[in-house]
C-alpha cells in the first residue's frame, strides 16, 4: 500500500538512528550517528568526517526546532514520522541535512578516488553502519540504474532522494538500507 511506504522507511530510519535503543531520539543518538558515519572516512580525511557530523547536527537541530511538541528535548516515534514527512524533506532542510550527508558519504566511500562507487566500496558502508549486509548485492544492482557496474554520484544521490521522497513501493532507492519490512 503506497501510502504506507514512507511510514515504513522512516520507521526503519527511526530504529536505526535510535542508537541508545530506548525508543526515543535524543541529541546523543545523532552524535553517535555522526561518529558512526565519520568512521567511514579515511584516516586523515577530516573534511568529510566533519561534514557528516555537521549534517547530523543540522538534522537534530531541525527535529528539535520543528517537532519537539512537548518540549522534553527528545523526539518520539510519532514526532519523528510527522517531521520526516513534513519538515526534513522540505527542500531547505533536505539539502543541508540529508544531501550533505550523501555527498560527504559518497566521497568518503570512494577510496580509490575515481568518482564512482564500486560494489566493494559500497558494501563497506553496510558493515560500518550496522546495516544487515545480506541484501547489499541486490541493493547495489537496483541502485546502479544504467547497469554499468558502478554507482555514479547521480545514482547515489537519486537513491537517497528516492528513499526519502518517494511513495512508490518499487522505487529502487527504497533499497538504500535494505528491504522495507512489510506489515
Ligand atoms: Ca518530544
Ligand atoms: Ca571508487
Ligand atoms: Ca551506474
Amino acid at each position: 500500500m503506497p501510502a504506507e511506504v514512507k511510514n515504513q522507511k522512516f520507521s526503519m530510519l527511526f530504529h536505526w538512528f535510535d542508537q541508545g535503543g530506548d525508543n526515543m531520539l535524543t541529541h546523543d543518538d545523532f552524535l553517535a550517528m555522526g561518529e558512526l558515519f565519520a568512521t567511514l572516512s579515511q584516516p586523515g580525511d577530516h573534511e568529510n568526517a566533519a561534514a557528516m557530523k555537521k549534517a547530523f547536527e543540522e538534522w537534530w537541530r531541525v527535529l528539535l526546532e520543528h517537532g519537539d511538541a512537548n518540549g522534553d528535548g527528545q523526539i518520539d516515534h510519532e514526532e519523528f514520522l510527522a517531521l520526516m514527512k513534513a519538515t526534513v524533506t522540505a527542500p531547505e532542510h533536505f539539502e543541508k541535512a540529508v544531501l550533505a550527508i550523501a555527498d560527504a558519504l559518497m566521497r568518503a566511500l570512494d577510496t580509490n578516488h575515481d568518482g564512482v562507487l564500486s560494489k566493494d566500496e559500497y558494501v563497506r558502508m553496510y558493515d560500518a553502519l550496522g546495516i544487515p549486509p545480506e541484501h547489499s548485492g541486490d541493493a547495489f544492482q537496483r541502485l546502479d540504474l544504467d547497469g554499468n557496474g558502478v554507482l555514479s554520484h547521480d545514482e547515489f544521490r537519486s537513491a537517497i532522494t528516492e528513499f526519502y521522497l518517494s511513495s512508490d513501493e518499487n522505487a529502487p532507492g527504497n533499497w538504500l538500507i535494505g528491504p522495507i519490512r512489510q506489515g
